[in-house]
Parts: C-alpha cells; sequence; structure tokens
C-alpha cells in the first residue's frame, strides 16, 4: 500500500474543491467531481486510502452491516466485480476493497497523504476558501468538502498518572499497522462499546490473562458471521439494482426482513418465539423483531429482558453475568454485534471488572488502580470511542465569514440546514454531517446520497455562474428544531450515548444524527434541490431562474410507499430503525 510520507514541496495551488478526507466520502467525491469536469485536491491524514477501515485496524474489527450492502453502488461494474467473502467483511476485505477503487478510479493522484488539514479559512470578498496543512501548503478552492468521517477523533480519556505507566497503551482507532502480538501477557481492555466486543475476544486467545474495564454494559447481539454462499451472491448480483434500490427504501438504507407490528401486542409467548427468531438471525436486524422497540419503553423491556435471559444462559458465573447485563433501554446506545463475547468470560483467565461507580482511578508504572485494587497490566487497550460527529470538525481551525469559528458556533452543539451545510460557511459542505441521518444509516449509502446531492449542487453553481451558496438562518433553525423534535420521538435520545455527545464530559449533550429515517430525509434533499436550492442563498448568479439539472441525485428518488417510512407511521412509533 503507498504511502506518500516522502518529502515534497508545500502547494500552492487553486482547485475547484478541496476535499478533506479520503475515506469512502472522500474517494468518491473527487471521483464525481472529477466526471463533471471539476479540479479537486484531496488531503488525507493518514498514508492510505479507507478513512475508519485504514486506522480502524484492532483484532475482529469488521462491519456490522451485510458486506454486499455495506459498498459502493454507484458503478454497476465495481459492484459486480468486486467479490466480498464473508457476510460481514474484516477491516482487510474493507480495506483493500477501498484500495481497489483508488486504483480502479485513478484517484492517488490527486490525493496528498500523511497530510492533515489544519485551518480552512473563507475569503468572503473572493468567495474562496483558503485551506492549510501540517505540511506548509496554502491552496483556494470555491468549495471546501469535510468528509471527516462520523468516528474519526479518537476520545483518549487523559487518565491520572497515564504518563507513569510504562508500558504500551494502544488506542482502538489508531491501531499499529503491523498488529500487535499480546501472547503471554497481561493485558487490560478499558471500555466495552463495538471496538472492545469485537477485539475481546480475539485479544483473550493471546493473552496470559486478560482484565475488562467496564463502565457501562452493553447490549450485543451475535453476528453469525459466515461465508458467503456463492449461490446467493450470484442472486444478488444477478439484480443488484433490485436490492439497492430496497435499501434505499429503509428508514436505515439498507435491507433486512422486519416486522412493523407493536411488541406490546403480542403475547408474551409470541414474543419469545419472535425474538428467539430475530437472534438466530442475528446482528443489527434484530431489533426489527418489532415496529415499537425503540419508541415504547414497555415495550422495550420486553426485548432488553430476553437479552438479559441470554446473558445469564451463557455467562456461567452468575455475578460476571449480573455485571454484565446492561440496566439501560436495549439499542438505546449503538447495539454492537459480537462474535463470541459473552462466552469469552467463561474462560479462567479473563477477569470483568465493574467500574461504574469509581471509573479507572489512576495508572500506575505498572498497571491500573480501580475500585481501589491495582491490576498489574503489561498493555492497555482503549477501547474508549470517539468524539463522534463533531469531534473531528473541531481538529481544524475552520473560520467562516467575519470571522465566525465553526467551534464557537457549535459551541453549545452542532446546527447545520440538513447536516450538508452551516450559515456564516458559505461554499463549506459537509458529507454526513450532523442534522443528517449518517450513523443512523448505512454510511456508505449515506455518503453517497450526499456526494451526489453536493455534486449535483456545484454543478448547478457552474451551470447559473453562482459564486456561493449558503443556507438561510430561518430555513437551518427550522430544520435544527426538526432534528431535535424528531429525536424526542425515539428512546434514543434517552441516554447517555456517543449520539448526544454524552460519552466525553463537557461536549454539549445533543442528539446529533437525523432519526426521522433515510428515505424521509433523501426526500426532503430532493425536494430542496427541485425547488431550486429552497432554503439555500445562491449568491452572483446570473440566472437565478435556471431549474437546477439533476444529474446524479436522479438515483435517490425514494417512494415513499411503505406504512413503514411515511411521516405518519414515524409519528404512530412503527419504524424499526438499527
Ligand atoms: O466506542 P463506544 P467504540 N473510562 O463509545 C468506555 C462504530 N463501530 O469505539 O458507555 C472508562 O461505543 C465507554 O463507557 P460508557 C459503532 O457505531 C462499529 O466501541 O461511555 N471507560 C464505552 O464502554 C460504535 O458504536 C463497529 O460508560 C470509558 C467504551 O469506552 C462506534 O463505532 C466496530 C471512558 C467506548 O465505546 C464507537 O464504538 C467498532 C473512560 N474515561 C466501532 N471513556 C462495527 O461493528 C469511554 N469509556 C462496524
Amino acid at each position: 500500500m503507498p504511502t506518500a510520507a516522502t518529502t515534497r514541496a508545500p502547494e500552492t495551488a487553486t482547485f475547484d474543491a478541496v476535499i478533506v478526507g479520503a475515506g469512502f466520502a472522500g474517494m468518491y467525491m473527487l471521483h464525481t467531481l472529477r466526471q463533471l469536469g471539476f479540479t479537486a485536491r484531496v488531503y488525507e491524514g493518514g498514508g492510505g486510502v479507507g478513512g475508519t477501515w485504514y486506522w480502524n485496524r484492532f483484532p475482529g474489527a469488521r462491519c456490522d452491516i451485510e458486506s454486499l450492502q455495506y459498498s459502493y453502488s454507484f458503478s454497476d461494474e465495481l459492484q459486480q466485480e468486486w467479490e466480498w467473502t464473508e457476510k460481514y467483511a474484516p477491516q482487510t476485505e474493507i480495506l483493500e476493497y477501498a484500495n481497489h477503487v483508488a486504483d480502479r478510479f485513478d484517484l492517488r493522484r490527486d490525493i496528498r497523504f500523511d497530510t492533515r488539514v489544519t485551518k480552512a479559512g473563507y475569503d468572503d470578498g473572493a468567495k474562496r476558501w483558503t485551506v492549510e496543512t501540517n505540511r506548509g501548503d496554502r491552496v483556494t478552492a470555491q468549495f471546501c468538502i469535510m468528509a471527516l468521517g462520523c468516528l474519526s477523533a479518537a476520545n483518549k480519556p487523559d487518565f491520572p498518572g497515564l504518563a507513569d505507566y510504562t508500558g504500551p497503551v494502544y488506542h482502538t482507532g489508531e491501531w499499529p499497522h503491523d498488529g500487535v502480538d499480546f501472547t503471554g501477557l497481561r493485558v487490560g481492555v478499558i471500555g466495552t462499546g463495538s471496538s472492545a466486543i469485537q477485539s475481546i475476544p480475539l485479544i483473550a486467545k493471546q493473552a496470559k490473562s486478560l482484565t475488562v474495564f467496564q463502565r457501562t454494559a452493553a447490549y450485543t447481539v451475535p453476528a453469525w458471521n459466515e461465508k458467503l454462499d456463492p449461490d446467493y451472491v450470484r442472486n444478488v448480483k444477478a439484480d443488484y439494482p433490485a436490492l439497492r434500490a430496497k435499501a434505499r427504501a429503509r428508514p436505515t438504507g439498507f435491507y433486512f426482513k422486519f416486522n412493523t407490528k407493536p411488541a406490546l401486542e403480542d403475547s408474551a409467548e409470541g414474543r419469545e418465539r419472535q425474538y428467539e427468531e430475530f437472534w438466530s438471525r442475528g446482528g443489527l436486524p434484530f431489533l426489527g423483531a418489532y415496529g415499537d422497540l425503540l419508541f415504547e419503553k414497555d415495550a422495550n423491556d420486553t426485548v432488553a429482558d430476553f437479552a438479559r435471559a441470554k446473558i445469564r444462559g451463557i455467562v456461567k458465573d452468575p455475578k460476571v453475568a449480573e455485571k454484565l447485563c446492561p440496566d439501560n433501554v436495549f439499542g438505546c446506545k449503538r447495539l454492537c454485534v459480537d462474535t463470541g463475547y459473552y462466552e469469552t468470560y467463561n474462560q479462567p483467565h479473563v477477569t470483568l471488572v465493574d467500574i461504574a461507580k469509581t471509573g479507572i482511578e489512576r495508572f500506575t508504572e505498572t498497571g491500573v488502580v480501580a475500585n481501589g485494587s491495582e491490576y498489574e497490566l503489561d498493555a492497555v487497550v482503549c477501547a474508549t470511542g470517539f468524539a463522534a460527529m463533531t469531534g473531528s470538525f473541531d481538529r481544524i481551525a475552520i473560520t467562516g465569514r467575519d470571522g465566525l469559528t465553526l467551534k464557537k458556533k457549535w459551541e453549545a452543539g452542532p446546527r447545520t440546514y440538513l447536516g450538508l451545510a452551516s450559515v456564516g460557511f458559505p461554499n463549506l459542505f459537509m458529507l454526513t454531517g450532523p442534522g443528517s441521518p449518517s450513523v443512523l444509516a448505512s454510511l456508505v449509502q449515506a455518503i453517497e446520497q450526499h456526494v451526489d446531492w453536493v455534486a449535483d449542487c456545484i454543478a448547478h453553481m457552474r451551470d447559473v455562474g453562482a459564486a456561493s451558496i449558503e443556507p438561510t438562518l430561518a430555513d437551518e433553525d427550522a430544520w435544527v428544531e426538526h432534528v431535535n423534535e424528531v429525536a424526542q420521538v425515539s428512546l434514543r435520545s434517552t441516554c447517555s450515548s456517543w449520539y448526544v455527545g454524552a460519552n466525553i464530559p463537557g461536549r454539549p449533550r445533543v442528539f446529533m444524527p437525523y432519526i426521522g429515517g433515510f428515505p424521509i430525509y433523501v426526500n426532503k434533499c430532493n425536494e430542496i434541490m427541485d425547488a431550486g436550492y429552497e432554503g439555500f442563498v445562491l449568491d452572483g448568479a446570473a440566472e437565478t431562474n435556471t431549474p437546477p439539472r439533476i444529474r446524479l441525485t436522479e438515483r435517490w428518488h425514494v417512494p415513499l410507499d411503505m406504512d413503514v417510512i411515511s411521516p405518519a407511521a414515524l409519528a404512530a412509533k412503527r419504524v424499526p430503525v438499527v
């Protein structure tokens, strides 16, 4: 894999667009802009493409949406030629896929790797952005497109005494590229979210002893991962567009079988059967067992009881099992998907330490102190997650019109129009930004829809000679209010999760992604475009009345013909969301 950490002269060029990040969003953005005849420069902090999949190389990392759907749909040739080997692809294969895409579409020549954007400032007179990097680049572009990733800024808590600890400390989101050999070591893992749950069973296989420090117990459903059946793949590929269309019509942007019936209308025996059946299918679709699980607390209690019974059935030591049983809303935090997680605690060399009350007290030279006891550790893994959604914006000094910084504007929580743009920051686009479905949808689909919309918008601006685009304050305020209002309908807004920024002390508590459902969101974006970018001001356009020519967004028109995704169904709390 190429890394460009070589010396290179800083550049001072001008482009139509600067794209920050070469993950799935940045790569596809570059491809589409090039197809439309625009020039673009991509800056990427990593040494290669792939974003999340470049950084998160911890043992067991894999997608939790089926590989055949967790992939680009923009090129039929690409989706036909690529062969996924497992139901849920491992990180290595997803990264290989990202590299294949980069090669196939000749993307690398416009990407500068090992380069972090440090500053982006808007010049209102020139209507252009000046972007600076940590390698001395200083370039200008009409558009600045943030393809930063929703879960990219690692949360590395400043534990007392951390500097005294003499062993290695790893973060799952910044895993060493050569891997880590834990053989014969006493290992500690801090955290029990998705990254921990995927890595713990594999770390336990190598380590002499494994101590897991748990602040909040998490719900996890078995993945039942398996090799893909060639006949199944052939069938999907025979009519891939049909699968993609069905996926787009789902609230989550990916297709799985679900049931809209309310749990509370079923008998106790009926529910047990239904949960068993969905448990045997495994993964995130488990939440589709009933339509009201994320809306009615009483319904949620039934699924939470079922999950706790599963834990008690798997974990042999009743005290350990109780510690592993979450007492919060099922699926309120992002549901985890595992292979052998609870079983790992039946191994004699694995210890679970409940730190809910005291947290990690401190590090010492040789280990970690928690609950008043010292645990001697040769290596520590921080599976402590990310400053989600906005953390990667915070790492760049972004200054818009009149010296307004994005950090200041988002002090009390992110404010965007459609999760795509923000008042005061003309010509700045965010891909899967806060206020869009992003992490609540299948991310690759959410990315493609945003890229297509932004590319169409930029092409329209060229058609009409517009110099800048910016949302109006009234429309942004209305969107923020709508995002908050819809969030209140769901139980998801009720617990301390990274969705609301509550995983890190001091961050504002705001439900950041749009929970109204992917198709509803997509159609809203399309309506806005069809109406000539309603809610946006296009400045300097020679022909303001020219109707937008839709080039790429067309494929995202979703028929709202299913009950489950209509606004009425949402209001009636009958929308399975995972
Ligand atoms: O992070 P997390 P993650 N002291 O925030 C604990 C995606 N993903 O990297 O719950 C002690 O979920 C924290 O405790 P608490 C997926 O969307 C997907 O695991 O805040 N503990 C929690 O237990 C996922 O949701 C896959 O009380 C501390 C853990 O660390 C998202 O990424 C795989 C602490 C962090 O869990 C993030 O997952 C991996 C502290 N100071 C990730 N600070 C797939 O399967 C935090 N914790 C595709």
